[in-house]
């Protein structure tokens, strides 16, 4: 506690130069936060926020590796300067485990839930080391980051599968300059009321022993019981909210919070145990000595290099070939729905670390394409199993899942209804390995059904991929045919990245006219397709090339059939590639398509406007300039916020063959 204080006070009497990267501290916070951190072990788990900096050092971090945070350098131990202070990212063996911290308010709590389930499974699965057994998991919030609605989405999975989680929430009635008055209707053990299942605990957070004693009543009964938990500590805040926002210029409470002051209380209470004067100032002085001295060190210390800025954006993969047989003799053509469901059962037979969960792909439906039939009835419904209607913790678990080991792959029901789950893609599943400095990397098959088909209507049909493709630290693959299909979702089940797989309904079951191309023979088990590797559907005659009358196609996705329709009276004018992957994108093909041919469109099922597709024009321009010898087409939906109903509208607004004909015949022509 000593540690702790005078860190605080250290940091506020150099502001000058501590305030240039923005810092929370604990003081106020403390007690708890220690009674915490000496009761957790290596099996366990936690995820303390940016105001824990009291945890940090309670499970055994020293004020020098703080401190290096506070100045970003290149050995802070959680982010090589890449994130700010107490925002802890930690794998030592020694110590509990700490996922990527965003700061993010509550976000936390799925990511972190997740770790729950995934131990969870793996109890189930017999999975478990003898050392990992009876690891609790902790979820630290502030009081006021509990009325984000994610954190309601993880109370609800915690209870409602009885999860070894303890939601740990200090509450200090503040939520920057709001007090708990004007934002909350209850605090969180009032509000958890309702949560069947979940023991809620409140202390004084101010007193060391009583949340000792609390917390390791708590945490015994969860290495044994397995259940959830809330505890609500209440705690004064005595520090800033972060050295940018100060508490002088809003509170209101500081003389009362003062009284609660955990430190005096604890050295009274060692008193009362017997500690004599001099031993307690002695350990102040000590302290202070050791935190000023470890300041001085991390402050000398070296920056990051700026040459490592694009270390760990993905972690190698170990499928970088083409393997296994893409069409085995003797089989029959299968529809593309059928080869995703291969492709997962496969992965289940072969791996007792995967597991397939969302909304309706456990048993009686599996999917509603079918996407999933079968699975939960074959793997059982502990490995294949329906989510509550929750997009962000179907996405944000992930991070979680993969931190334990599993390797989830998971469903989002409609690209409509992405949007949900976009905040935990973006803030925790894309940048844990590269604000982690590679130490947590999210492994995890996200499957998106995606696109217009038969008048899915406003919600049911949408385009997606420019957003996804712009949350960097995710591989986006968009397959067309069913042994692309198989091929990829065995890659990026292999892969050590999170790959969102988009899945145009329309191709499921080659149903539209001109998609038949979509089914295909079902590779073998072995089949792996590289991600990044754009595929050559048709090819262009040489003749035609060398005299200038050709031109190269680059789409995916159905852009593929409307292009194929489109050129059947010229096809050997049209070289068309398939770029099967979005995110990363195979640049060599494309560039060597510009080159060939000197004539480029591309065909997307989004609209021109800000878009991939026009990234994409974008970027051959910028490469392949002086090979163009015609402005580049971009052929996309029409411009509009949504897909409308009514099957006319929603032809109007698509691209079609004979609209990619006339643009080709167009450019053929320039
Ligand atoms: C999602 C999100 N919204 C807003 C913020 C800005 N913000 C940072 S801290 C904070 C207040 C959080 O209060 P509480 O959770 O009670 O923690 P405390 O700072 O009081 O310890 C806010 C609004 C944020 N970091 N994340
Ligand atoms: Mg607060």
């Amino acid at each position: 506690m000593c540690d702790a204080k005078h860190i605080s006070e250290i940091l506020e009497a150099n502001k000058e130069i501590t305030a240039k990267y923005v810092h929370a501290t604990s003081r106020g916070h403390e007690a708890v936060q220690i009674a915490l951190g000496l009761q957790l072990e290596p099996r366990d788990w936690v995820s303390p926020y940016y105001r824990d900096d009291s945890i940090l050092l309670s499970i055994g971090m020293s004020p020098e590796s703080l401190f290096l945070q506070v100045f970003a350098k290149k050995t802070d131990p959680f982010s090589g300067g890449r994130t700010y202070y107490s925002h802890p990212s930690l794998k030592d063996s020694d110590k509990p485990k700490i996922i990527h911290q965003s700061s993010a308010t509550g976000m936390q709590a799925i990511p972190t839930t997740g770790i729950a389930l995934g131990l969870q499974y793996k109890e189930k699965m017999n999975l478990l080391t003898e050392s990992d057994t009876g690891g609790v998991v902790v979820c630290s919030l502030g009081d006021a980051s509990c009325t984000e609605g994610e954190v309601s989405e993880a109370l609800q999975m915690a209870t409602l599968k009885q999860l070894p989680i303890i939601f740990f929430v200090q509450d200090n009635g503040w939520d920057i300059s709001a007090n708990a008055a004007e934002t909350r209707a209850q605090n969180i053990a009032e509000y958890c009321k309702g949560l069947n299942g979940l023991e809620i605990v409140s202390v004084d957070g101010s007193d060391f022993e009583t949340c000792y004693a609390e917390l390791n009543r708590i945490i015994d009964t969860i290495r044994t019981e397995r259940r959830p938990f809330v505890f609500h500590a209440k705690v004064p805040l005595l520090g800033h909210h972060t050295s940018g926002v100060r508490k002088e210029w809003y509170r209101d409470d500081l003389e009362e919070a003062a009284l609660q002051d955990p430190f005096p209380k604890l050295k009274k209470a060692c008193e009362a145990a017997g500690l004599g004067l001099a031993d307690l100032i002695l350990a102040e002085t000590n302290s202070r000595k050791k935190v000023e001295q470890a300041y001085t060190e991390a402050l000398a210390a070296e920056d990051p290099d700026p040459n490592s800025i694009q270390d760990f954006i993905f972690a190698p993969t170990p499928i970088t070939e083409e393997q296994g047989i893409r069409e085995p003799q003797g089989k029959k053509k299968t529809v593309m729905v059928d080869s995703a469901l291969f492709a997962v059962r496969e992965i289940m037979q072969a791996n007792p670390e995967a597991l397939l969960y969302g909304q309706d792909v456990g048993r009686r439906l599996g999917g509603v394409f079918r996407e999933a039939a079968t699975l939960a009835e074959q793997f059982g419904d502990h490995r294949v199993f329906n989510t509550p209607i929750q997009e962000a913790f179907i996405i944000g678990s992930t991070v979680g899942m993969s931190a334990v080991g599993l390797k989830p792959m998971v469903e989002v029901q409609f690209a409509d209804y992405i949007w949900p789950g976009l905040n935990q893609l973006f803030t925790e599943v894309s940048r844990s390995y590269y604000l982690s400095n590679g130490k947590w990397p999210v492994s995890a098959v996200i499957r998106v059904p995606i696109g217009a088909y038969g008048s899915g209507g406003p919600y049911h049909s949408s385009s997606v991929e420019s957003v996804l493709v712009n949350i960097r630290g995710i591989k986006v693959i968009y397959p067309s045919t069913g042994a692309d299909l198989k091929g990829l979702m065995k890659a990026a089940y292999y892969d050590p990245n999170p790959v969102v797989i988009l899945e145009h309904k329309g191709l499921y079951w080659s149903k539209i006219p001109g998609t038949e191309g979509a089914m295909s023979i079902e590779p073998d088990e072995h089949y792996v397709i590289p991600i990044g590797k754009a595929r050559v559907v048709q090819e262009a005659s040489n003749d035609l090339i060398n005299s200038g009358e050709s031109v190269g196609v680059i789409t995916y996705g159905r852009g593929v059939y409307w292009t194929l329709e489109a050129c059947k009276e010229y096809s050997q004018q049209v070289e068309i590639l398939d770029l099967r992957s979005l995110n990363p994108i195979d640049e060599e093909a494309m560039y060597a398509l510009a080159k060939r041919h000197g004539k480029i469109m591309i065909v997307s099922e989004e609209s021109t406007e800000c878009t991939f597709g026009l990234s994409l024009l974008g970027r051959i321009q910028q490469h392949c300039f002086q090979y163009l010898d015609a402005p580049i087409a971009l052929i996309g939906s029409v411009d509009t916020p949504a897909i409308p109903l009514n099957s006319d509208l929603e032809a109007a607004i698509l691209p079609n063959a004979q609209k990619v004909d006339l643009a080709l015949r167009q450019l053929l022509n320039n």
